[in-house]
């Protein structure tokens, strides 16, 4: 094949034109008069895949050749964004392509608008997952990330009379200009059926399933920035087999049951769980879980296989790191690979299962652990019970030997849990499968080791990590802010902090200086302005999250509430006006949450109707949070909303993204904020509230919430406002959570966290105080980079090196 080569893509404005004039006609069968906005993009959107194609082909020659340990990334959720822009950045093609659609008559900003994001996560652990695959790409390590292509991604938010109702979101209706199908990948996968014994083998089995699954698997790009890597994510999609169509019922005329077997094979990648954290238990979970790590396993294990290497290598070459437990059941499954279909021995197959995977942990909450039933595990998976049984005696051996006769101890870490009801516990299975389990903060990660893993940390202490969460530097600041990006750029003289953040220190210098500040104040205005949320003149305060009980937005709306009487006692003040952003979704079967939301709107609409507060306090909720509405919030946030309850939120990636955008925090010694306030400084981040031990140790001691309702008139004030039913039904089951028992001590947090606000105030009426406070922000969060979590993954627990990319020549 030697001697053949490539036309080189458009590098020019005229070349470039000329692609996507090509694309334009041979693509989309369209003429440059008739071209409407849709075909414009999909034309842009197939020159600019094009770039990405060539370098991604490169890679791909590249990491091969290069043998590498294989980064695998398993996560049921990828919440990635809009790609257009993003794609445009890390190819370079971005000003060729405004130049060439706008021949066309377009604006980009017209077409960016078509770009539709794939919402194929709930939140914080999908967005973290998008974050790592970017730096992975970025630090130019072999990664392959793998995910679900769910139908229909997070639902669409609207806000009606009753709160929050939600809609499907057909994400890819208009087809997906930027994935890749790979059909002849597609693998088979097993689910229900029984297991039958090998004669003469203790351990092997065949396990016979009643029902088999194709996965189809497509890849979306990922480009690394201000580097040659294209990485790919592959996400599978179930696809009946031939076989499920039922032609003698359809001869029959029994349409329906005709394809039955069909819908129900196909409805495994249906829909994305819309819950990021109450564990619900259904059997059709459970199937999407292991569709994932069946296909994904089989793939890993094909790559390898390609290069004939002895198993006794493939823990070299390989590396799973398993996004918290949802994939967990890859460890029995690579087991069961390695013992059943490629007869290797037991002890061989543990020690290079345990040597490949990893796990990250991204939660306290007891609730959130996840755990299924044996009976729905022995129906649906039958052998992978059997391999668990085993992998649970031969750890309990192991724990009986460290700590004998001590039976509690082995009651408790178990991966069976026995009562109420027998059930697996996929943490456990996590721990005992892995090399390394890690927390996303360092108090996530302490309060891991003491609190819910402590039997785990006391027999594998060295096993326990801590990889504090980062953000991708390009989304959320580069093509968030692009106003702070120029400014940042000016200021240190080069755009380098792009790719290497913690260059953003060089800032602090120009925290003093006057005319400095009042351009950055400027720009904080005008992001205000873009926003159009309200005053850009007032202080915007933005809370932008899941809505959780733990998270705390009942604190907020309290302050609000004490606000509103505040002001209405004593309109002639000198209020400091105030923009409320309340934004993001709530589990559809989280009443307690929704109740929340729908208070939020009640209480919006009532301020706006009052003509004495409205002028100094405005609530607004923007519908449908999204990846791409937080890239428009984040540039025009004064003040950072990190309330959780201290010990309750893992890390948050939110308030890093805030930060990097210059606004203050007021939060809690809570997940990373800990982090954050220590880098930005003490004096340059509003703390309040108990910290975790005094928390757990008020639960303890018989926390009464009635107790600091009696004893504060301003928070007894506002409970009673919500008690009396001004604001409806919801205000009232809101005030008798809170009353009744307050699981989140919001009350107890509650006059600690008004004072703090008055000190944000004080803060807000210096300007140049302000604003200081806010350029040193930024100027300390370039830990934050998820290149940095990367770097700290790469180094502590995948040991893997970057295989750089040589250029086009
Ligand atoms: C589980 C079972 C069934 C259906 C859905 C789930 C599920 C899905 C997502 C459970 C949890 C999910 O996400 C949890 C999450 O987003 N955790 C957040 O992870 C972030 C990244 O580490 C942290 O910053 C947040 O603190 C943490 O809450």
């Amino acid at each position: 094949r030697q001697g053949i080569g490539l036309r080189k893509l458009g590098k020019t404005a005229d070349e470039f034109q000329q692609d996507l004039l090509s694309n334009l006609y041979y693509r989309r069968g369209t003429t440059v008069e008739s071209a409407s906005a849709r075909d414009a993009y999909e034309a842009l959107a197939q020159t600019v895949r094009d770039h990405l194609a060539e370098r991604r082909a490169r890679t791909a020659a590249a990491q091969f050749a290069s043998n590498p340990r294989w980064v695998y990334y398993l996560s049921a959720e990828y919440l990635l964004g809009a790609q257009l822009e993003q794609n445009l950045l890390y190819s370079g093609t971005g000003d060729l392509a405004a130049e060439a659609v706008k021949a066309l008559g377009f604006g980009l900003e017209d077409l960016e608008d078509l770009d539709v994001e794939p919402g194929l996560g709930n939140g914080g652990l999908g967005r973290l997952a998008a974050c790592l695959v970017d730096s992975l790409a970025t630090r130019d390590i072999p990664a392959v990330g793998y995910g679900i292509r769910y139908d229909l991604g997070i639902f669409r938010q609207v806000i009606t009379e009753e709160g929050q109702a939600e809609l499907p979101d057909d994400w890819a209706f208009h087809g997906n200009p930027w994935e890749f199908p790979a059909p002849d990948d597609r693998q088979a996968v097993g689910f229900y059926g029984h297991t039958e014994p090998i004669p003469g083998s203790t351990t092997r089995k065949v396990w016979v399933p009643g029902e088999v699954v194709l996965g189809e698997p497509s890849h979306m790009l990922v480009p690394g920035f201000g580097t040659e890597t294209v990485n790919i994510i592959r996400l599978w999609s179930a696809k009946a087999s031939e076989a499920s169509f039922d032609l003698s019922r359809f001869s029959a005329g029994q349409y329906a049951e005709a394809v039955q077997e069909a819908v129900r094979a196909e409805n495994i990648s249906k829909v994305l769980y819309p819950d990021d954290s109450t564990e619900l238990g259904r059997e059709l979970r459970l199937k999407q879980q292991y569709f994932l790590v069946s296909c994904s396993l089989r793939d890993i294990v094909r790559r390898f296989r390609l290069r004939n290497e002895g198993w006794d290598t493939f823990a070299d070459k390989t590396v799973i790191q398993l996004n918290d437990t949802h994939p967990t059941i890859a460890i029995p499954e690579l087991m069961r690979l390695l013992v059943d279909e490629y007869e290797v021995e037991w002890e061989q197959a543990w020690e290079i299962t345990r040597r490949t995977f990893a796990y990250t942990c991204h939660t306290l909450l007891p609730e959130a652990l996840e755990t299924w039933p044996v009976r729905m595990f022995e129906k649906l998976l039958p052998r992978h019970l059997e391999i668990i049984y085993l992998i649970n005696m031969l750890f309990l051996r192991e724990v009986e030997a460290r700590f004998p006769g001590d039976h509690d101890r082995l009651r408790r870490m178990s991966i069976i849990q026995e009562d109420p009801e027998r059930r697996v516990r996929m943490a456990h299975l996590a721990v005992v499968g892995t090399e390394a389990v890690n927390g996303v903060a360092e108090l996530h990660s302490k309060l891991l080791r003491e609190t819910v893993l402590d039997d785990f940390a006391a027999l594998w202490p060295a096993k326990f990590q801590n990889v504090t969460n980062g953000v991708s530097p390009r989304r959320f600041i580069k093509i968030a802010n692009p106003r702070l990006s120029d400014l940042i750029t000016e200021g240190l003289g080069d755009d380098s902090w792009v790719g290497d953040l913690e260059r953003l220190a060089g800032l602090e210098r120009l925290a003093d200086d006057a005319s400095f500040r009042e351009r950055w104040q400027a720009i904080k205005r005008a992001n205000k302005v873009d926003l159009a949320a309200g005053d850009p003149d007032s202080l915007t305060d933005v809370m932008i999250k899941r809505f959780h009980e733990y998270k705390r937005q009942q604190l907020k709306l309290l302050h609000v509430i004490t606000l509103y009487q505040r002001i209405r006692q004593n309109p002639a003040a000198d209020w400091v006006p105030r923009t409320v952003l309340f934004a993001g979704k709530a589990a559809p079967a989280y009443h307690a949450a929704k109740d929340i939301i729908r208070l939020i709107a009640t209480i919006a609409a009532r301020i706006e109707a009052d003509p004495v507060v409205s002028p100094y306090l405005k609530v607004v909720f923007p519908s449908n949070y999204n990846v791409t509405l937080a890239e428009r919030i984040i540039p025009a946030a004064d003040l950072s909303e990190q309330i959780s309850l201290a010990g309750k939120e893992a890390s948050g990636t939110g308030n890093m993204k805030l930060a990097l955008n210059g606004a203050v925090t007021i939060g809690t010694l809570d997940g990373a904020n800990i982090e954050i306030r220590a880098r930005v400084g003490e004096d340059n981040f509003f703390l309040f509230g108990l910290d975790a031990y005094e928390a757990a140790r008020a639960r303890i001691n018989g926390y009464q919430p009635r107790h600091f309702y009696e004893r504060d008139e301003e928070l007894r004030a506002a409970m009673d406002t919500l008690t009396s039913g001004v604001f409806g039904e919801v205000g009232r089951r809101v005030a008798d959570s809170l009353l009744g028992w307050d699981e989140y001590l919001t009350l107890a947090d509650f006059r600690s966290y008004l004072e703090c606000q008055e000190q944000v105030e004080k803060s807000w009426r210096d300007p140049a105080r302000w604003t200081r406070m806010s350029i040193l922000n930024t100027a300390h969060s370039g830990f934050f980079s998820s290149d940095r979590t990367v770097a700290d993954y790469a180094a502590r627990i995948w040991r893997v090196a970057p295989v750089p990319v040589p250029r086009e020549d």
